[in-house]
This record gives structure tokens, C-alpha cells and sequence, in this order.
């Protein structure tokens, strides 16, 4: 038999090719060397630093599946879910920063859009010079998004956007906003459709006073009446599944990035446990503290292992929407219990930003809520498996 690192108990690490570690590595020292000093400011003051786009994307950490033609690294999605472990472990805000760029902005226009717009956008997109966001929900339309209320009315030079588009990552600071609305001129379908920041009637601003992800900026799309030429439709896909292409990379890197989260509490709450001492006894040497441990390094090595097998089947093309389902939907509700259970381990220390648990922990709220709340993905997979539709 071999030996057992409580780290690492399924040794994941051998599971890798050679590139996908030395990417996790680079992520990882990026984190923790740039990242991770400046997050409790960050998240304290609700204030986003534009400039770690630009450092991620020198790090190669923006689109890394995008082929080195268009500015990516044409890596791999079991590479693309390590990255967005190692970002997570510091905050949840930063990987949605890095998700939102790579998966949601980046990915439509690579799939979908013409060989100009790959031209004019991805590689700026992925040096990081320009940030972008991905207008899907709606006021009135979160986990229903084909009842969206934008519109995009023909003109004779192409289309006129009208419609406010609600808690959307990046988009007070972005200068690309890939937006979805119903298209008069395609049958009332869903179409994608890239706007520039300074346009006319575009504006977006920011929701204040949030108590989750403070370190990632959320705002509003206002679009009221904005001209676009026939250029900014993304021409090659129409219909739901357009955004729902691009949120099945990012629920499958969300799956990642909360173990990573997940990660960061467990091992603190250990470290805790080894240094507090009440009762003569360090707190990991009562039965109740170990219990929470293993139970901690249990779901976490489980949930690692099914992403890292959801990735395999997405980089050999046969990853079902479902799977990912599975995965975003398990993953973020363990990693949210597992940090409430690290923020309890910390006794009244776990509530001070100094120990990390409680950012993590209402940074997840966030998380087991967006890309599909935790109970959307459950009816996902109860229509898979009996065949009833129970949304509505
Ligand atoms: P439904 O009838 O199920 O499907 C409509 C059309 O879409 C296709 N489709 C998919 N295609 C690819 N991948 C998927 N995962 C797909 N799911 C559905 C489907 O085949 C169909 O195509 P067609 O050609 O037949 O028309 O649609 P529905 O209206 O019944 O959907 C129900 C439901 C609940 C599954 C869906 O609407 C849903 O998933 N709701 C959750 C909404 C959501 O996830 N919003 C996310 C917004 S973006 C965000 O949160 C970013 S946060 C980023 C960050 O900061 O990290
Ligand atoms: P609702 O859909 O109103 O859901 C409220 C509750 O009702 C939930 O518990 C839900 O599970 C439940 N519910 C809904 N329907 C059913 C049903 N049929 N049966 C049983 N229960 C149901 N969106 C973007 O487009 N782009 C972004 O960049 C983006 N970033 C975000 C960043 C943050 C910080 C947040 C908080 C959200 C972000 N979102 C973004 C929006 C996010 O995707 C939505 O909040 C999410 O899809 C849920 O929609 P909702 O908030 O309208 O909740």
C-alpha cells in the first residue's frame, strides 16, 4: 500500500499531466504572492482593482482555452478548473472576475462569433487591457432567462437594444459587454450581441452595499435605445442555448474554484484546532473537531475527483450539461457547509475578516446562488432522470 497526504488523499496531483501542474503551480504562486495580500482591503472596502486583469492575463490565467492564435493558451478544461482552484482559494470575487473574462466573454465570441469580432477582441480580452462582462439575468429574469424583457429592435444599419440587465460581474468597469436579447428581426430568438463601453444610452452602474464578493464589482446594463451595426451580432448561434454554451465552462470551473474556497477553510480551521487550546487540549484532539475534519477532507477529495472527471470528459468533447449540473450544484453546497463549519471551528475569531472563514463563507452564499441557484440545478436533474419537467 502506499502512503496516505491528508492534502491529498486521492493524490489528484498524479492524476495531471505535466502542463496542467506546472499551470496549477504558476496560478497558484500568482494567488498567494498577489492576490492574497491585498484581499481583506479589498473586500473591507468594496473596491476592485482593474490592474489584476492585466496581471492575469500577463499570467496567461485569462481564456486559457482559447487557442494561442487569438491570445489564449489553448489549454485544456481540467488546466482551466485548476486555475480557478488555486484563484478561489484566495476569494471568490477573484475567480469570478477570471471566470466571467474567460468563460462567459471570451468563449461566446471564440464559438460564436465572426472571424473579425475573435480579431478585434480576444486578444485584448486576454491580456487583460480589456475587461468584460455577460448580461444574462434580468430584474424579473434570473433563473428564467427566456422570459428577458430586452429587446433588439432592426434599424437600417442593424439593431437598437433596449432593456436593464441585473447583478452582472464586471460591468461598471467593462469595456465589452456581451449581452443577450430577444431579436424582432430573428423571430423574437435569443441573440448575443457585443456593445463597447461609451456607446450612446449604454451606462452600467454599480450595486452598492453588497455583502458577498465585495472584492468583485457587480453592476447594472442600462440600455436604452443603443445602435448597433450589423457587426455586433454574434452571427453563428441563436436560441437559449447561446448563453447556456457559455455557462456550462463556467459552472464546470465554479465546481473547481469552490473546493478551492472549500480548501482554504478546511485547512485553516485545521491549523486553528492545532493551535487553540481549551480544556488542557488543543481543540483537534476532541472527537468533534476531527469529525468536522474528516468530514471537511471527505466531501472536498470527492468533489475534486468528480470535477477532474467532468474535465476529462469536456476536453474529449463528451460532457453533458447534466454532469456539470451535478458537479456545480454539489460542489458549491459542500463547499458553502464546509466553510460555515470552519467559521464555527474559529469560535468568536472565525467572525474577524483577519481569519479568512467568514469572506469565504459569505462570498459562497453568493456562488450557491448564481449560475443556476443549488435548487435549478436539482431540477435540471430531475427532468434528466424522469423525464417531467418541474420548473413551472
Ligand atoms: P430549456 O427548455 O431547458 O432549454 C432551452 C434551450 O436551451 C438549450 N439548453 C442548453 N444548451 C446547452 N447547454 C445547456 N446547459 C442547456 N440547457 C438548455 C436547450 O436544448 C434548448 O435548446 P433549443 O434549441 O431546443 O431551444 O429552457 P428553460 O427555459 O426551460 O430553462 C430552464 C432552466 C432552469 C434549466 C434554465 O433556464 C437555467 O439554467 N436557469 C438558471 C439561469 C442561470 O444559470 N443564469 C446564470 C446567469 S450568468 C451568471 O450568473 C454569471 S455569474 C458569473 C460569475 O461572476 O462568476
Ligand atoms: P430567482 O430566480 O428569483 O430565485 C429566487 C429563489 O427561488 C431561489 O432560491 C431559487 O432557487 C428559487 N426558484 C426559482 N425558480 C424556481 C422553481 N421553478 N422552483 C423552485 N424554486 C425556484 N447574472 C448574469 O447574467 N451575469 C453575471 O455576471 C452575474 N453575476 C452575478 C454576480 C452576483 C454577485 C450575483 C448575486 C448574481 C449574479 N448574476 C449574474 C445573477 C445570477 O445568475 C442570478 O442571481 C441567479 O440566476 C438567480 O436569479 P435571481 O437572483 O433572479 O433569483
Amino acid at each position: 500500500l502506499g502512503g496516505f497526504d491528508w492534502e491529498d488523499p486521492f493524490r489528484l496531483t498524479d492524476q495531471l499531466t505535466e502542463d496542467e501542474r506546472l499551470i496549477a503551480d504558476a496560478a497558484r504562486a500568482y494567488a498567494q504572492e498577489k492576490l492574497q495580500p491585498r484581499v481583506t482591503a479589498a473586500f473591507q472596502n468594496e473596491v476592485t482593482d482593474p490592474e489584476i486583469f492585466r496581471e492575469m492575463g500577463e499570467m496567461g490565467l485569462l481564456g486559457t482555452t482559447i487557442p494561442e492564435a487569438y491570445g489564449g493558451i489553448g489549454a485544456g478544461y481540467v488546466a482551466y478548473g485548476l486555475v480557478a482552484r488555486e484563484v478561489e482559494r484566495v476569494d471568490s470575487g477573484y475567480r469570478s472576475m477570471m471566470s466571467v473574462q474567460s468563460s462567459l466573454v471570451m468563449y461566446p465570441i471564440y464559438a460564436y462569433g465572426s472571424e473579425e469580432q475573435r480579431m478585434k477582441y480576444l486578444p485584448k480580452l486576454a491580456s487583460g487591457e480589456w475587461i468584460g462582462c455577460f448580461g444574462l439575468t434580468e430584474p424579473d429574469a434570473g433563473s428564467d432567462p427566456a422570459s428577458m424583457k430586452t429587446r433588439a429592435v432592426k434599424t437600417e444599419g442593424g439593431y437598437k437594444l433596449t432593456g436593464t440587465k441585473m447583478w452582472i460581474s464586471n460591468a461598471p468597469i467593462a469595456d465589452v459587454f456581451v449581452v443577450w436579447a430577444k431579436s424582432e428581426a430573428h423571430d423574437g430568438k435569443i441573440r448575443g450581441f457585443i456593445l463597447e463601453k461609451g456607446m450612446k444610452g449604454l451606462s452600467a452602474p454599480k450595486i452598492e452595499n453588497k455583502m458577498s464578493l465585495r472584492a468583485s464589482i457587480t453592476g447594472e446594463i442600462v440600455m436604452d435605445g443603443v445602435e448597433v451595426g450589423e457587426e455586433a451580432l454574434l452571427p453563428h448561434v441563436s436560441g437559449l442555448k447561446g448563453p447556456f454554451g457559455c455557462l456550462n465552462r463556467a459552472r464546470y470551473g465554479i465546481s473547481w474554484g469552490v473546493m478551492g474556497a472549500a480548501e482554504a477553510c478546511w485547512h485553516g480551521a485545521r491549523q486553528y484546532g492545532l493551535d487553540r487550546k481549551q480544556f488542557n487540549r488543543p481543540l483537534a484532539q476532541t472527537q468533534l473537531f476531527q469529525l468536522k475534519l474528516a468530514n471537511m477532507q471527505t466531501e472536498i477529495a470527492l468533489g475534486l475527483q468528480a470535477s477532474l472527471r467532468v474535465g476529462r470528459l469536456m476536453d474529449e468533447a463528451k460532457a453533458a450539461p447534466e454532469m456539470i449540473s451535478i458537479v456545480k450544484r454539489n460542489n458549491c453546497g459542500k463547499a458553502l457547509e464546509i466553510a460555515r463549519h470552519a467559521r464555527d471551528m474559529h469560535g468568536g475569531n472565525g467572525i474577524s475578516l483577519e481569519f479568512q472563514v467568514i469572506r469565504h463563507m459569505v462570498n459562497l452564499e453568493t456562488v450557491n446562488t448564481y449560475e443556476g441557484t443549488h435548487d435549478v440545478h436539482a431540477l435540471i436533474l430531475g427532468r434528466a432522470q424522469s423525464g417531467l419537467q418541474a420548473f413551472f
